[in-house]
């Protein structure tokens, strides 16, 4: 589980700490004007989306690790709105996590509010979306963090290049009207039109012009550094570039051993840096970049696109060739998904938080869907139809209507108990064959709907084994915790069983993350410490799961100092 491979380009890290040491932490600020853009894709009629500084996708923030992070955010557009830093510690600052009424009320049309933050103690690729409705399918952009020092102190060769790839999907609708319909019938929403890449389809959907595929323009034996994201709302993908492989050196803004692949496989909320030599043996050329979806619903869920998002890697001054398109696999290929995913390992870095070799707190948390009774606000909810719903450990989590579960924490334990409960359960109400079909039947998969927390003191280490269920269907969850990255000890299909897979537990060099996709069917194993107080959300990462209550939230109590506590609210926090 744990090979770690050879580090050919270990650098001498003490240069790099006396380089750290002298530079000065800077000011990046960014005014976001969240309005209407008018864009036309996919040879439709122009269509009006909510989009940040007229840019699909929206403005990339780029800082360096210590920075200070300021964003304006100005709501023009007609909706409710909310920012969340994906991956970013905020530690210190909860109130400016972003999901909507857990650490804030949203900015609603004409409002604005500052989020403001220290990006410390991590380097390498974030990224930033709305956290409201389904808002984040045009909301969102990167957010990348280079050493203090700069491009010299990453820990393997200096890339001569840096590229952003945000990997999203694209409606021909209004994804908000898309949400609240998904919401009032409690039924799937419709799949996406198209995958795409830094916002463009590419060449393989019904329509072509020259505006709809993003290029890449590299030099022969430029070392590039590719900086994907996964933006989609529901869809974990595959990666290629035809004719060329990677060595991923990062994964959610946390060194990786280098680990050499020519598919790298995303989930939706997770991002992986990968350097590319365009080495392509004939000098010049033209190759796809190619994005296509994992489904790794058993038995089929919902019908999802069968297309590829492509993008153009074009030598200079190569001839205009027909690009060549990389073999993709298979729609349903876990294999090669689960091969990627449980190979990675941490870069292990002096002075960097190593995995914590115990644990004060032990959850055994069930994932995955059900059935619930139709809510009074889901109007259209058929009560003679099944209604989906999902639940971690059969809880089904509902948003407060009122005031933010943060706000409700500050205020104190009065105001706390009218808005959330702290049973959130450590194990699930009922002992089951998680993973086999014969359990999928109507008693297993009815879940009640509630807004319940897990309490944690400060500082305290929690371990939690991740199940993913067969009710209704098996499926790759990406999970994905604020406020904190987690290790992750181990992953394997079936049922958990600790007898077999404590033994295998990685406390070497266990990859560090912020979204893990759980094996379908299967389970992973993550350690986190709660050094961090306020109200952290931990949920599935598909916003189609996530409305229906796949969710949970972390209170961690303050800690002894000023400088462990929930400090006060800034004064423009929105209300609601
Ligand atoms: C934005 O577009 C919506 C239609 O989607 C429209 O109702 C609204 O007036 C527009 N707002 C502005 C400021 O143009
Ligand atoms: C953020 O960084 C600035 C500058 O280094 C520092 O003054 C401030 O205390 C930090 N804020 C938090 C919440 O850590
Ligand atoms: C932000 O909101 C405040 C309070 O409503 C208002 O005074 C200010 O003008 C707004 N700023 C912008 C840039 O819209
Ligand atoms: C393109 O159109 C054809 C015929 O209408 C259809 O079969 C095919 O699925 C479409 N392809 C995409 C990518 O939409
Ligand atoms: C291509 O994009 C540019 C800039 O966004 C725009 O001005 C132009 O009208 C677009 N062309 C087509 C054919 O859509
Ligand atoms: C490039 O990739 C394509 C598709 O996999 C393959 O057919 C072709 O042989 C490759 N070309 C070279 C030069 O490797
Ligand atoms: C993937 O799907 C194909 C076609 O539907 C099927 O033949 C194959 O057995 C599936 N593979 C796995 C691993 O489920
Ligand atoms: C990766 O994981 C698979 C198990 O899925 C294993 O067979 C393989 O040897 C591992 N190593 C590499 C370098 O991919
Ligand atoms: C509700 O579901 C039943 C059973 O599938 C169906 O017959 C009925 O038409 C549905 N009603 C509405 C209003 O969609
Ligand atoms: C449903 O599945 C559970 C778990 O496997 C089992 O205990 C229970 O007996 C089953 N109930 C029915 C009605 O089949
Ligand atoms: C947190 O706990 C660790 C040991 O588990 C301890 O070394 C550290 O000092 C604690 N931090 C704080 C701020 O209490
Ligand atoms: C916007 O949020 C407020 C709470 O701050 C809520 O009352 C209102 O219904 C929301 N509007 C929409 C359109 O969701
Ligand atoms: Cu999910």
């Amino acid at each position: 589980m744990h090979k770690a491979m050879a580090r050919p380009w270990l650098l001498p890290f003490g240069l790099v700490a006396l380089l750290a040491s002298v530079a000065q932490a800077a000011i990046v600020e960014h005014t976001f004007n969240v309005g209407n853009l008018s864009i036309s894709q996919l040879c439709q009629p122009a269509r009006i989306i909510t989009a940040v500084n007229g840019q699909l996708p929206g403005p990339t923030i780029k800082a360096r690790e210590g920075d200070t992070v300021v964003v304006h955010l100005v709501n023009l557009s007609p909706y409710n709105m909310t920012i969340h830093w994906h991956g970013v510690f905020q530690r210190g600052t909860p109130w400016a996590d972003g999901p909507a009424m857990v650490t804030q009320c949203p900015v609603k049309p004409g409002g604005n509010y500052t989020y403001r933050f220290n990006v410390t103690d991590q380097e390498g690729t974030l990224w930033w979306h709305a956290h409201i409705s389904f808002l984040r399918a045009t909301v969102y952009g990167a957010l990348v963090i280079r050493p203090r020092a700069g491009a010299k102190a990453y820990p393997f060769p200096k890339p001569h290049r840096e590229e952003t790839v945000i990997l999203g999907e694209w409606w021909n609708a209004n994804v908000y009207d898309l949400e609240r319909m998904a919401f009032m019938t409690a039924m799937p929403a419709v799949h996406a039109d198209a995958y795409t890449i830094n916002g463009k389809p590419g060449d393989f959907y019904n329509c072509s012009d020259a505006n709809q595929t993003y290029k890449f323009q590299v030099r022969q034996n430029e070392r590039i550094l590719l900086r994907i994201i996964n933006a989609a709302l529901n869809t974990p993908l595959f990666f290629k570039v035809a004719n060329h492989s990677f060595t991923v050196v990062g994964a959610d803004a946390a060194y990786t051993t280098p680990y050499a692949t020519d598919v790298v496989a995303i989930a939706p909320g997770q991002t992986v840096d990968a350097l590319m030599v365009a080495g392509a043996t004939a000098a010049g050329g033209r190759y796809y970049m190619a994005a296509s979806p994992y489904d790794s619903a058993v038995p089929n869920g919902p019908p999802f696109s069968q297309t590829t998002a492509t993008a153009v890697v074009e030598y200079a001054g190569s001839p205009s060739t027909p690009p060549v398109l990389p073999p993709m696999p298979a729609y349903n290929d876990t294999a090669t998904a689960f091969r990627f995913f449980s190979n990675l390992t941490a870069l292990v870095l002096p002075g960097k938080p190593t995995v914590p070799l115990a644990a004060d707190v032990h959850m055994f948390v069930t994932v995955g869907l059900g059935v619930s009774d139709c809510m009074p606000d889901q109007l259209l909810c058929n009560r003679s139809t099944t209604h989906f719903s999902s639940s971690m450990n059969n809880a089904s989590f509902v948003l407060p209507k009122s005031v933010s579960m943060l706000q409700a924490h500050y205020a104190g334990d009065d105001t706390a108990a009218g808005v959330y409960t702290r049973d959130f359960p450590d194990a699930p109400p009922v002992i089951f064959d998680y993973t086999a079909d014969a359990s999928d039947n109507a008693t297993m998969q009815y879940t009640a709907k509630s807004t319940k927390v897990r309490t944690l003191r400060f500082n305290e280490t929690v371990e939690m084994v991740l199940q993913n269920t067969r009710l209704i269907a098996k499926e790759s969850h990406p999970m994905h915790l604020h406020g904190f990255n987690f290790f992750v000890l181990a992953q394997g299909f079936g049922n958990y069983d600790a007898a077999t897979a404590v033994p295998k537990f990685n406390l070497v060099n266990p990859q560090e993350r912020n979204t893990i996709a759980v094996p379908t069917g299967g389970w992973a194993v993550i350690r986190f410490v709660a050094n961090n107080p306020g109200m952290w959300f931990m949920h599935c990462h598909f916003d189609a799961h996530l409305d229906l209550g796949l969710a949970m939230v972390f209170e961690v109590q303050n800690g002894p100092t000023a400088e462990t506590s929930v400090p006060p609210p800034p004064r423009d926090l929105p209300k609601c």
